[in-house]
């Protein structure tokens, strides 16, 4: 019945007479009576121990704190999977990753996964009458899985709702190294195609693999295809020199386009889907931030990152925007520190915790993979508060179908869980199933199951990941860590919570 009441407080006030009839508003009174502007920053990598505002000390990180500052920084704030692509499918589609079986990380020359006829969270936007965009890091895959880069490429953005995008296909470290703006690359020389292929070479180009002599960072394991920008990358591609993009100047321009989207649609209600593509790697800051952390370029893009949160908040104030916008904050994944590149991240983190408390990170089972920093504010509505509410980014699609009173046909795992993303209940989701790297995982209230998973990897590697034998059951409020395996002092608990999970995971 609250939510309800929610989507009529908008609607009344967007058509009460009163405003109907006042010529000449001002532009905050005419903000004020709108939708609330809607804007997701998703950073890609960056853990729950790496923000000030999460408990970091030898990183400060304003720009973010200034959104838990004045809005909610919730504690218990999850994505469905601990790398980028099947997390992000989750955000756009409402589903779990394991709906589809593409949603594992993509090559930069993958087909979009998203079926372009149900429905997603940008589309669920236009519904509701938004303008919508997507700026930054995609991953979800660009084409019909046969895509010519010299032409337009479709489908993507556009088929899945949003008006305008400028992105990048997959991450920082996979080829092509390009910007596509509304589906074409940005820069490109018709006299010089671009050609990307992920299982061999085009003769006589060098590689990070037979020459590290071009080479201004090494890699520690893979990354050992073309070389763009001095930095060796995964996949091959040739061609398009004047479109390749410049890994120190991506920040800013990326901040620019974003900024560029809410100037042009200030005047309506817009759905900004803004991915930082930092802390991933290959980690290469503008030359501003080199140095600046004292932790090397992990640390660096950091800064750099929040660095583009505060200015891009300094012109929500200036527009007059930020009372009436809902910006989110949070992360695709869970942190790493070695994740291919020789960036010195191990050693100089020194006490920096990038998981916070949290066990694992990147690809883990462990909550270190999956519960991520996530933040929301919107002075207009929400109070300032730190949050204990079990939520989940999937959810935002039928949280905000509620707030926007909107419905859809399809059938999702999302759940409307729009009180506790609005600070007004404790009471988030009571269940969810997380994927590590293959595997998963399931979360029941307090606890925390992890099945039994054979591990291929050394037994360093694969326990971080949560592999091994035996069932593993935490208490997440007793043991935040997941240190004391509790799967053999409660057997009943135990068999109720792996019914459920293989339920669920059957369906
Ligand atoms: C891994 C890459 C890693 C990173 C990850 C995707 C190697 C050895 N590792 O395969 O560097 O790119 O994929 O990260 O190549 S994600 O955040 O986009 O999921
Ligand atoms: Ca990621």
């Amino acid at each position: 019945m609250k939510l309800f009441s929610y989507t009529l407080g908008l609607m009344a006030s967007a058509f009460s007479p009163t405003v109907a009839m006042t010529a000449n508003l001002q532009p905050q009174q005419e903000q004020k009576d709108k939708h609330p502007n809607v804007i997701l920053i998703v950073a890609d990598d960056l853990g729950y121990g790496d923000l000030s505002c999460y408990g970091a000390h030898r990183l400060q990180t304003p720009g973010m704190d200034r959104i838990a500052n004045e809005g909610i920084r919730f504690t218990q704030g999850f994505c469905t999977a601990a790398t980028s692509t099947p997390s992000r499918y989750s955000v756009m589609t409402g589903k779990y990753p394991w709906s589809n079986v593409d949603a594992k990380i993509l090559p930069g020359n993958a087909a979009l996964i998203i079926d372009t006829q149900k429905i997603t969270f940008p589309k669920l936007m236009k519904q509701a009458g938004y303008v919508t965009g997507s700026v930054g890091k995609w991953h979800i895959g660009l084409g019909d899985g046969n895509v010519d880069w010299n032409k337009e490429v479709s489908p993507g953005a556009a088929e899945i709702g949003y008006d305008y995008s400028f992105i990048q296909a997959a991450t920082n470290d996979r080829v092509p190294c390009v910007f596509l703006e509304n589906g074409k690359v940005v820069g490109l020389d018709p006299n010089d195609p671009l050609y990307v292929n992920y299982r061999k070479n085009f003769p006589g180009e060098p590689t990070g693999k037979n020459n590290p002599e071009l080479l201004r960072m090494h890699p520690s394991v893979g990354h050992a295809g073309s070389i763009v920008n001095g930095v060796p990358r995964i996949g091959f591609q040739k061609g398009g020199k004047a479109a390749q993009w410049k890994d120190e100047e991506m920040a800013e321009l990326f901040l620019n386009k974003a900024k560029q989207f809410v100037n042009i649609n200030k005047e309506k209600s817009f759905f900004l889907y803004y991915g930082l593509h930092q802390p991933h790697v290959p980690r290469v800051p503008n030359e501003r931030f080199v140095g600046k952390s004292g932790m090397g370029p992990r640390g660096d893009a950091i800064l750099e990152a929040d660095w583009c949160v505060s200015e891009f908040l300094k012109e929500l104030d200036k527009l007059g925007l930020t009372e009436n916008t809902i910006v989110i904050f949070t992360s695709d994944n869970g942190p790493v520190l070695d994740d291919g590149y020789k960036d010195q991240a191990e050693e100089l983190v020194g006490d920096h915790k990038i998981a916070g408390p949290l066990r694992g990170g990147k690809t883990s089972m462990f909550d270190g993979g999956t519960r991520i920093p996530f933040m929301l504010r919107w002075p207009a509505q929400v109070k300032p508060q730190v949050s204990d509410a079990f939520i989940c980014q999937m959810d935002l699609l039928a949280s905000f179908a509620a707030l926007l009173g909107q419905t859809y046909p399809d059938q999702l795992d999302s759940e409307n869980t729009l009180d506790a993303f609005l600070g007004k209940s404790q009471e988030g989701r009571k269940e969810l199933v997380i994927e590590g790297m293959f595997n998963y995982a399931y979360r029941q209230g307090d606890w925390a199951l992890i099945p039994p998973y054979y591990n291929p990897y050394s037994k360093e590697d694969g326990e971080f990941i949560g592999l091994g034998y035996g069932y593993k059951l935490y208490n997440l409020k007793e043991d935040i860590s997941q240190q004391n395996n509790l799967a053999e002092k409660y057997p009943e608990l135990l068999g109720k919570l792996i019914n459920r999970f293989e339920y669920l995971k059957g369906h």
